[in-house]
């Protein structure tokens, strides 16, 4: 009787001891995931707003977080080294895991970044633009997101950025060589222009920091130390909609067919912003023809063979790019010609027709691309697929009436007629 309740008594102890264990273990992998978000405005993954100032352009394995290896998941298999062949892009909706938009994407990453140039003021349109890039294509891939600006950022715009942003922010300030007049510009002359378009009303003519702005996506975001160790980009401003999923990743794309820049809306040009413009690249063609590629698009921006400039660009709101095109010496010689020409100062050159004119010029016609599929809106523009299949297939939610691409005003007509691309399904319908 004795020994038979000693045996029940180890039994009881025994569970005892075992419950013990399970609650143990239990209760301090809690307290591990709740720490990793006690500081305020911070996301698993994620450097704190207030001290990330640090480059780590990682090419982006961040989605690998403390929360996934704790709870043993399996770690996605994503990031910089994977071998592409065994991880096919989904370009179609006939690929196989097309309709895979659920989750870290498995595959490669490539060493790139979103970039966006913005003022505090901004916080709330670029937390728009920001939420649905993520949406349609960034939760899946969490690339990096670089934030610039001529004043220090301040920690409200840190922090609704950061949370908003599934990859790496980073936040850096301009130098003021970057975001000033060059000691070559005579005030008074470029005063004088500044007045001059306030009385014609040109749109920004008499402003100061829209001028710095265009010479310093001209000139300088490419090179800002924050961006050196990236190769690819991809342009964000404030207000902007992404209107279909982004079913594949649109940098590894660029990389894998040799792409260095790539544009969804093109235009002419306000001719009072660039009178003298085509005379100064004139000039550079003249001094660089090593520069000057021998297939390259001077059809897309002339129709006399480079004597007139028709005006037609890129829009540059929108822009996924090489950084080390940007950084080479072509580019770079470019930029330095037209800036010592005065032009961002004495006239109001855009940073768009400075980007276009040097892609058509120096890169080969192929190395340019347009992205069909990704539907985009700009006030006042839009670019909306033609084809309901395609639409329908991207999930869009734009209304095609809006698109802009065969209008007469825009230059992407001229665009595949150059590079005999075949217009696409219902192009022909939309042209007024
Ligand atoms: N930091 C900073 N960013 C600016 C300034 N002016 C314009 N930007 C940014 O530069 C980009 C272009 O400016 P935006 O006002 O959109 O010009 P628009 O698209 O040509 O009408 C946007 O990303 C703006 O946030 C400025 O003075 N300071
Ligand atoms: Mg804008």
């Amino acid at each position: 009787m004795a020994a038979g309740s000693a045996r029940y008594v180890r039994y009881i102890l025994f569970a005892f001891f075992g419950l013990a264990v399970i609650y143990f273990i239990t209760n301090s992998d809690r307290v591990v995931d709740t720490s990793k978000s006690t500081v305020p405005g911070t996301v698993p993954g994620h450097t704190s707003p207030a001290t990330d100032h640090a480059q780590s352009p990682s090419g982006s394995g961040s989605g690998a977080t403390k929360g996934d290896e704790k709870t043993s998941k399996p770690k996605p298999n994503h990031g910089p080294g994977l071998d592409p062949a065994d991880y096919p892009m989904a370009m179609t909706p006939n690929d196989p895991s097309w309709n895979d938009l659920s989750g870290i994407k498995d595959g490669p990453r490539m060493n790139a970044t979103f970039v966006t140039l913005a003022r505090n003021s901004d916080i709330w349109d670029i937390a728009r633009s920001i939420r649905q890039v993520e949406d349609r294509f960034n939760r899946r891939y969490n690339y990096d997101w670089v934030f610039l600006n001529d004043k220090p950022f301040d920690d409200d715009f840190k922090r609704v950025t950061s949370s908003l942003v599934s990859g790496k922010t980073h936040y850096g300030e301009i130098a003021k060589e970057h975001w000033s007049f060059p000691p070559h510009i005579d005030q008074e002359k470029a005063k004088k222009v500044r007045e001059d378009m306030a009385q014609r009303k040109i749109i920004y003519g008499d402003s100061i920091s829209y001028r710095h702005m265009c010479r310093f996506e001209s000139g300088f975001f490419f090179r800002q130390p924050l961006m050196m160790n990236y190769d690819y980009y991809w342009r964000v401003e404030p207000s902007v909609e992404l209107f279909c999923d982004v079913h594949y990743d649109p940098f590894r794309f660029m990389h894998e067919n040799n792409k260095k820049y790539s544009f969804v809306l093109s235009l002419y040009e306000y001719v009072e912003t660039i009178p003298t413009l085509w005379d100064s690249v004139k000039k550079f063609m003249k001094n660089h023809p090593e520069h000057i590629a021998e297939d390259n698009s001077m059809a897309f921006l002339s129709d006399d063979g480079g004597d007139n400039y028709n005006h037609c660009h890129f829009w540059s709101n929108f822009e996924i790019g090489s950084l080390n095109w940007l950084r080479s010496k072509a580019y770079t010689d470019f930029f330095e010609s037209l800036d010592q020409d005065g032009g961002f100062f004495y006239e109001r050159w855009g940073d768009a027709p400075v980007h276009s004119i040097a892609a058509a010029l120096m890169l080969k016609k192929d190395e340019i691309h347009f992205f069909n599929d990704i539907a985009y809106y700009h006030v006042p523009f839009t670019h909306c697929p033609t084809g309901e299949k395609l639409r329908a297939d991207l999930k869009c939610h734009c209304n095609p009436k809006d698109n802009f691409d065969w209008k007469g005003y825009s230059c992407t007509a001229r665009y595949f007629e150059i590079n005999g691309l075949e217009k696409p399904e219902g192009w022909s319908g939309q042209q007024d």
